[in-house]
C-alpha cells in the first residue's frame, strides 16, 4: 500500500441523493438490502484495468491527454508494479469489490515468450499482495490477442501456425495467473478474429481454428485445477471488418456447433450490442434464455458517433433494462458489472475516473432499485403472461406439448374461422415502466 496517487481524494462515502458532493455516491450504498441482498453483492462491481489504469484517451485523431502522474511512461517492470499500487488505491477509494485485466495491461510485452511471463509474474506477485491486503478480488483475466503486430491477422484465426501457437501460449499463461490470482473467469474476446474480405479468407478453418483454440484452453483448464467460468464476449466488428463472435446469437451458434455449450457463456457488452444493431436488453434475453448469460462489461455507447466509444451508463432506462435481465436470471453469480469505460479524452485528470465510475455505480443503484420494483408489482409480468394465455389449454397446450398434426389444425382453423387477438398495449406498458423511473 502506497496511497500517494489521489492524495487529495478521500473514501468515497454514500451520502444519498441530496448531497451536492460530486465525490460521493447518491444511490449507490453497497450495504443496502435490495429483495434480501445486499447492493454490493447484486452489482459485483469490476474496474477495467485496461481503460482506468492504461488508456491515454487518444482517438483516431490525437494522442493521449490522460494525467497519470503515479506512471512514467515507461514500459518497465517497476513501472508496472507501481501501477498496481495506484489501482488499488483507487479501488479501495471507490469501494469496488472486483477488477478484471488482459495480461499486456497489467504487464509489459517483452522481448520474447519467456520474459514476457516473468513480467507477468513479478507484476502477479503485487497483484497478489495488494489483493490480499485490500480484499479486492479478480473478476476475470484474459490474454490480449489483439495489439501486438504479429496479431495483424487475428490470433487462433490467424492463417499463420506459429501465430496460433504464440496466442495460445499466451492464454495459457494468463490462464495460470488468473487461477493463481483467485480469478473468478475468464474471457475470450476475439479481437482479430474475423475477417478483413472474404476474398483471401478460408472462413470454416478460421473457425475449426478458434474452435480449437478454446478446446485447448478448456482441457488446461481442468489440467490446472482452475474452477473458474470461461466467457466468449461478442463483438460484430470493429477492428475486424466482421468478426466470427458478431453478437450473441452467432456466439451460441458457433459454441452449439463445436459442442462447447456448457463450457462457456457470454459475456455482454452494451456498445457491443448496439454496434450489432440490437439493444442489450435483446442480447441478454438472448443469452439468459440460452442459461448462457455469464457477465457484463457495463458502458454505453454514443449515437451519434456509431464506433465503440465505451463510455459510463448514465442511462438510468439502460440500467434498469439490464438489471430487469440480471434478476430475471435469478442474479449474477461467477460474473459481475465490468466497467469497460473510459472516460472521455477531454477528461484528463486523474479525479475524472472517480466521477465516471461513482456515475455508472449510482446509475446501476436506481436501474436495480427500479427492476427490483416493476417485479415486484407484477404488472408487467401478469400482462406478459396473460398476453400468452391461450397456450396455456387447448390446441394452444396441445401445440406446445408437440401433440397436433398439422390435419388437427386444419380442423381446428375450420371449425373456429378467422381468429381474434388483443392489443400489445406497447404504450401502456411504456407508461408502467416510467411510472417507475
Ligand atoms: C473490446 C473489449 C475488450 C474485452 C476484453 O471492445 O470489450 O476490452 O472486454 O478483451
Ligand atoms: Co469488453
Amino acid at each position: 500500500m502506497r496511497n500517494d496517487a489521489f492524495p487529495d481524494i478521500p473514501k468515497i462515502a454514500f451520502e444519498g441523493a441530496s448531497s451536492r458532493n460530486p465525490l460521493s455516491f447518491k444511490h449507490y450504498d453497497e450495504n443496502e438490502l435490495v429483495g434480501g441482498k445486499s447492493m454490493k453483492e447484486h452489482m459485483r462491481f469490476g474496474v477495467a484495468y485496461w481503460h482506468a489504469m492504461r488508456n491515454g484517451l487518444s482517438d483516431p485523431f490525437g494522442g493521449p491527454t490522460a494525467q497519470r502522474p503515479w506512471d512514467d511512461g515507461s514500459n518497465s517492470v517497476e513501472n508496472a508494479q507501481n501501477r498496481v499500487y495506484a489501482a488499488f488505491e483507487f479501488m479501495e477509494k471507490l469501494g469496488a469489490p472486483y477488477y478484471c485485466f488482459h495480461d499486456r495491461d497489467v504487464a509489459p510485452e517483452c522481448n520474447n515468450l519467456e520474459e514476457s511471463n516473468a513480467a507477468l509474474d513479478a507484476v502477479a506477485d503485487v497483484l497478489e499482495a495488494e489483493q490480499k491486503r485490500s480484499g479486492i478480488k479478480l473478476l476475470w483475466g484474459t490474454a490480449c490477442l489483439f495489439s501486438h503486430e504479429r496479431y495483424n491477422q487475428g490470433a487462433g484465426t490467424s492463417p499463420f501456425a506459429d501465430v496460433f501457437a504464440y496466442g495460445a501460449a499466451q492464454v495459457k499463461k494468463a490462464l495460470e495467473v488468473t487461477h493463481r490470482l483467485g480469478g473468478e473467469g475468464y474471457t475470450f474476446w476475439g479481437g482479430r478474429e474475423g475477417y478483413s474480405t472474404l476474398w483471401n479468407t478460408d472462413m470454416k478453418r478460421e473457425l475449426d481454428h478458434l474452435a480449437a483454440l478454446l478446446k485447448l484452453a478448456i482441457e488446461h483448464k481442468k489440467k490446472i485445477g482452475f474452477k473458474g467460468a470461461f466467457y466468449i464476449e461478442p463483438k460484430p466488428r470493429e477492428p475486424s471488418t466482421h468478426q466470427y463472435d458478431s453478437d450473441a446469437a452467432a456466439c451460441l451458434n458457433f459454441l452449439r456447433e463445436y459442442g462447447l455449450e456448457g463450457e462457456l457463456t457470454l459475456n455482454l457488452e452494451t456498445n457491443h450490442a448496439t454496434l450489432a444493431g440490437h439493444t442489450m436488453m435483446h442480447e441478454m434475453r438472448v443469452a439468459r434464455d440460452a442459461g448462457a448469460l455469464g457477465s457484463i462489461d457495463a458502458n454505453t455507447g454514443d449515437e451519434l458517433i456509431g464506433w465503440d466509444t465505451d463510455q459510463f451508463p448514465t442511462d438510468i432506462y439502460l440500467t434498469t433494462q439490464i438489471m430487469v435481465e440480471v434478476l430475471k436470471m435469478g442474479g449474477l453469480t461467477t460474473g459481475g458489472l465490468n466497467f469497460d469505460a473510459k472516460c472521455r479524452r477531454e477528461s484528463f485528470e486523474p479525479v475524472d475516473l472517480f466521477h465516471a465510475h461513482i456515475g455508472g455505480m449510482d446509475a446501476f443503484a436506481r436501474g436495480l432499485k427500479i427492476a427490483h420494483a416493476i417485479i415486484e408489482d407484477g404488472r408487467l409480468d401478469k400482462f406478459v403472461d396473460d398476453r400468452y394465455s391461450s397456450f396455456n389449454s387447448g390446441i394452444g397446450a396441445d401445440i406446445e406439448a408437440g401433440k397436433v398434426t398439422m390435419e388437427d389444425l386444419h380442423d381446428h382453423t375450420v371449425k373456429n374461422g378467422e381468429p381474434t387477438t388483443k392489443s400489445g398495449r406497447q404504450e401502456m406498458i411504456e407508461n408502467l415502466i416510467n411510472e417507475f423511473i
